[in-house]
């Protein structure tokens, strides 16, 4: 299915402490388990707000008794603790602004297609978090000299046999100042959908390490080898033919975000009055600031600095805008290349990857002067096919059909899909299993 935009009803607590249902416009790339994207006007406001922020959950949302949680701190520790909120409270108050980004934020544009979730600009947020340092709590539980890294595990449960989503990230970065546990997001205690009432804030690091619905805490003095840390959020060592086939071996963990650009204004396939445009947008870069922003508007050939934005944090992202004198009436391509305090660029051409993590080519957007040629009309959209009961006994009664019919895949791709999810507790009978995969072939086959 295309995915839809709709209203999303969202708990929001107010001040008075009561829960109100508001409405938020997302884009909706799965009901169950809840993943939400931000459209592109998202990026109109510095701060996005809790409502319309996007939220990417592996499996249901747990909902947790504040009354029985508790954070536990355990592993290589002198001594083991175990916190209530209020507990958790009582350290040093820490208070930042950070973008929080998906690692698969962009796979929708790979080519070849990648299996996962089709997110395009919009998993992606700049919120204010508050809460304690990291450091604080492990100082006080006293970690031991061979610890290496700290492993973070959420109150979620899996679905059927698939994994459990449990991160680690290494001393160093758990040691960092910046690095939190927040209970806090824009100023009100932490949605369900978001982590309530405890996650982690790893800023500049992608999504993954912002594990949510905290429970425990182990320091390690060994690497954590669980899928999600061996098999997934690896990117390749060394760069890719597209398509082309890497062990996880040969692969390195996810951390830092990377510079990268999105153009808010004008969109694309707009059509422009003669005459000048400001050209708009939003740019962000991981752990390090963001040093320019150039814009071109005329296909790549020529590059202007943008003006940043008044509105800066460390981590958060940067707006900036230009003017542009507008052409002759013709057909445009606007570009927008970010660059960070560490020297690093944006690239024109898509580095591919197996997994399509940490997408950041420099964004195209096609934009008419003067009276608009009409564009080639556009193809209806089908409608959705029925899926055979086979099919809907094996996989909806995990996740909806908008999970699978957002993806477009290959031969190769479905089958590994299906028998990983066979392998994670799906039911499927042996002889179906050819008959599912021709079926998800013939409708959500590979992308021309
Ligand atoms: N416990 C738990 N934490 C999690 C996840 C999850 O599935 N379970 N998803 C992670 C991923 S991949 C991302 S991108 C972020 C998304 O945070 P958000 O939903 O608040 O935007 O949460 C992370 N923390
Ligand atoms: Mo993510």
């Amino acid at each position: 299915m295309l995915p839809s935009r709709r209203r999303v009803l969202h708990l929001v607590p107010l001040a008075a402490g009561i829960l109100r249902l508001r409405a938020a416009d997302m884009i909706v790339r799965s009901v169950r388990p809840e993943d939400f994207e931000m459209p592109l006007d998202g990026f109109n406001t510095w701060i996005t707000p809790t409502e319309r922020f996007f939220v990417r959950t592996h499996v249901y949302t747990p909902k947790v008794d504040l009354a029985r949680w508790q954070l536990r701190v355990e592993g290589k520790v002198a001594q083991p603790l175990s916190l209530s909120l209020a507990a958790l409270r009582e350290f040093p108050r820490a208070e930042l602004v950070s973008v929080l980004e998906c690692a698969g934020n962009g796979r929708a544009f790979y080519r070849p297609t990648v299996a996962g979730l089709q997110w395009e600009y919009g998993s992606v947020g700049n919120a204010r978090w508050t809460g304690v340092r990291l450091a604080d709590v492990l100082k006080k539980a006293g970690y031991q000299e061979n610890a290496r890294e700290v492993l973070f595990n959420g109150a979620d449960v899996p679905i059927g046999t698939m994994p459990d989503f449990v991160r680690a990230i290494p001393l160093p970065k758990a040691m960092h100042p910046d690095t939190l546990l927040a209970f806090e997001m824009n100023g009100q205690p932490l949605t369900p959908s978001h982590g309530f009432p405890l996650r982690v804030v790893a800023p500049g690091w992608a999504g993954d390490n912002w594990v949510k619905w905290l429970t425990t805490i182990e320091v390690r003095d060994q690497e954590f080898d669980g899928f999600f840390m061996k098999t997934a959020y690896r990117y390749p060592a060394r760069t890719l033919a597209p398509g082309a086939s890497v062990d996880p071996a040969d692969m390195t963990p996810v951390h830092s975000l990377r510079p990268k650009s999105v153009i808010v204004s004008p969109i694309d396939g707009e059509t422009l009055a003669p005459g000048a445009v400001k050209i708009r947008g939003a740019a962000w870069a991981g752990e390090y600031g963001i040093s320019s922003v150039e814009v071109s508007a005329d296909s790549g050939r020529n590059w202007r600095t943008a003006r940043m934005g008044p509105d800066r944090a460390k981590y958060g992202w940067r707006f900036w805008e230009t003017e542009w004198s507008g052409g002759r009436a013709g057909s445009y391509v606007l570009m927008s290349r970010a660059t960070d305090d560490a020297g690093e660029t944006q690239p024109l051409i898509e580095e591919w990857n197996p997994s399509g993590y940490l997408w950041n080519t420099v964004p195209q957007v096609r934009v008419e002067v003067g009276t608009a040629v009409a564009p080639p009309r556009a193809e209806p959209i089908p409608a959705p096919p029925s899926f055979p009961p086979q099919l809907k006994d094996a996989c909806l009664g995990c996740h909806g059909e908008d999970m699978i019919g957002g993806q477009k895949l290959t031969r190769p791709q479905w089958e590994r899909e299906v028998d990983k999810m066979i392998r994670w507790g799906a039911p499927v009978k042996r002889e179906d299993r050819d008959g599912i995969i021709e079926f998800l072939l013939s409708h959500f086959g590979p992308r021309r």
